[in-house]
């Protein structure tokens, strides 16, 4: 396994030095008495309860880079849009996107392992079954990002003392960022490009500047059009807007919830996942606002949705979630392609294999309407490192979680060959051509929109690009679709293991008797859809129903938790 025993040694001694400096809680860590599990997006729990997780996941960080010819691997200390007492981290593979998926048992036994020799045990094990060159000449690096929780500094020093404990990794902190920032800069640094925070600032502002220019002459809008207030959560996200927003030309943005001392804490009454699951204008926010366009971020600014203060009377809000983002997103790329394809002086056509990913949670209204447009419309189950990987298998995929984490991925295929006809169009002098702009649009879109992993930031740059394209206004947009009644609910049952579900999440297979359940309830509903699934991220069952009416779907979903808390509770 070693080139040289005295490493071998080395690499021994430090293994066991780590572990019995971050020793497991009693309870065995991971909240509720319960083992660590990488779940939905990583490890999370109590924030102080995290260390030897977190340090842990540093190893496993180290190791895999380790794996893959010393590749650049991320690791991201946040929990997201949880409370500001929780912390996470989640592992970033050299193309920005999730961990591989069948490294999260090894993940999962190794924050479990009890004690140091366990633990060293099971390393060297792992090492040699994926024939892993521990302990030798070759390197590893890891970059570290982390989200503005006050647990982070001290959490990244745990993931820092875990990557050390590996011979020959070197770890790179690259300060406080958004989630999806240090999957951006793991992507580019193994790509070979510049990986810095204003490489990626640089990219994002050019980018929609570029947009902006190809916008047609006849739709640029009023001044409320070109108003944007985002809620920043109070997090990472609002600051890094605060720092660019002057650059983004065409844009007036006011940050609310950025994060500044006294303006609030972190992810309460405010946020992507509160506006999303509440329907309420975030903390901050007053009937002064109705009618403009509004943005909610959540906390490490991987999520977004939009909304509008409804009226001065309540704090309701019409929300845009996730799906009618992905629908605008759509919309704009499959016209796009049209543009080029329809275009009479196009010498040969381009063929792109166009496809929608989205999840149970997804709003039926909008499966509906993308499938009325004709789009190819699949389905996985909750957690983008299923979605992504989905879309990953277009020429162009997009995809989106009804809570607002998406993005749009292009084949290197496909970008190649757009930088091929836009030369060919522009070598014919016709690059004043409706192909060529729209050409120039998807290569502008392909550069502005995140390729590793949903991004609130550039998601919401895209946007804001496309209303401008089409001079909609947040009404036009409301308007693609009404989405139907849908009720969320959590319940807390005694294992929330005991509940496996299959296709795409949407059935119970075990326990079998609760899909019976299920499936009775939900017939007396015109419109009915509910399912139940184990949260990844939670220690809680969720229940989700759709129905005609909100207290139709309020109902399925009660009489649903009923049965799942009788049957397991
Ligand atoms: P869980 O807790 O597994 O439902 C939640 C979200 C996921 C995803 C992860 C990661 C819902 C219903 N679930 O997962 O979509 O965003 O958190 O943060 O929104
Ligand atoms: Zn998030």
């Amino acid at each position: 396994m070693a080139d040289n025993p005295e490493h071998e040694l080395e690499q021994r001694r430090r293994l066991l030095d780590v572990a019995s400096r971050f020793p497991l809680p009693n309870d065995g860590g991971g909240g509720a008495g319960c083992r660590f599990s990488y779940g939905t997006a990583g490890f999370r729990a109590d924030g102080a309860t995290m260390p030897p997780a977190v340090c842990r996941a540093g190893i496993l960080a180290a190791f895999r880079s380790l794996k893959l010819a010393g590749a650049a691997v991320g690791i991201v200390i946040t929990a997201s849009h949880n409370p500001v007492g929780d912390n996470g981290v989640k592992i970033a593979d050299p193309d920005g996107g999730m961990m591989a998926q069948h490294w999260e048992s090894f993940a999962d036994a190794l924050a479990n392992a009890p004690d140091p020799d366990a633990l060293l045990q099971l390393v060297l094990q792992f090492a040699k079954d994926e024939g892993i060159p521990l302990g030798s000449h070759h390197t590893a690096q890891v970059l570290l990002g982390r989200d503005t929780r006050p647990t982070g500094e001290y959490l990244l020093d745990a993931a820092l003392q875990g990557i050390n404990a590996i011979v020959g990794a070197h770890a790179i902190d690259m300060g406080i960022l958004t989630t999806p920032q240090l999957h951006w800069m793991v992507r580019s640094k193994n790509k070979g490009v510049k990986a810095s925070e204003s490489a990626y600032f640089t990219q994002l502002i050019n980018s929609f500047r570029h947009m902006l220019e190809l916008v047609p002459k006849d739709k640029s809008g009023d001044e409320l059009a070109n108003k944007l207030i985002v809620d920043g959560a109070n997090g990472i996200g609002g600051v890094k807007l605060e720092q660019i927003k002057a650059e983004l030309s065409g844009l007036d943005i006011l940050v609310r919830n950025s994060g500044k001392e006294g303006e609030g804490i972190l992810n309460h009454m405010c946020g992507a996942d509160f506006v999303q699951k509440e329907r309420v204008t975030p903390h901050g926010f007053s009937p002064e606002d109705v009618g403009v366009r509004c943005a909610s971020l959540d906390g490490d600014a991987d999520r977004l949705v939009y909304f509008r203060v409804s009226s001065a009377s309540d704090n309701k809000v019409d929300l845009v979630d996730g799906d009618k983002i992905l629908s605008l997103f759509a919309l704009f790329i499959r016209e796009q392609l049209d543009i080029i394809n329809d275009g009479s002086k196009v010498n040969k056509p381009l063929p792109a294999k166009l496809g929608i990913v989205q999840t149970a949670y997804a709003n039926g209204a909008s499966t509906q309407f993308l499938k009325d447009l004709g789009l190819e419309v699949v389905f996985t189950p909750t957690g983008v490192k299923y979605l992504h990987k989905k879309a990953l298998e277009y020429d162009i995929g997009i995809y989106f979680e009804a809570n607002g984490h998406g993005t749009v991925v292009f084949s290197e295929n496909f970008i190649s060959q757009l930088e091929s006809l836009s030369k060919e169009l522009s070598s014919q002098d016709d690059n004043g051509s409706a192909q060529y702009h729209a050409v120039m649009r998807l290569m502008a879109a392909s550069q502005l929109i995140n390729q590793a992993v949903g991004d609130a930031l550039s998601g919401l740059l895209f946007v804001e690009a496309i209303l401008q394209y089409r001079g909609w206004s947040f009404q036009n947009w409301c308007e693609l679709y009404s989405d139907l009644p849908s009720r969320q609910l959590k319940v807390k049952v005694i294992d929330r293991s005991s509940i496996v579900t299959t296709n795409a999440e949407t059935k119970v297979s075990q326990p079998s008797s609760l899909q019976e359940l299920i499936d009775k309830e939900t017939v007396n509903y015109s419109h009915g859809r509910c399912f139940v699934r184990p949260s990844g991220t939670e220690d809680v069952v969720r229940v989700y129903a759709e129905a005609s009416t909100q207290v139709e779907a309020d109902s399925l979903a009660k009489s649903v938790a009923q049965h799942v808390g009788r049957l397991l509770g």
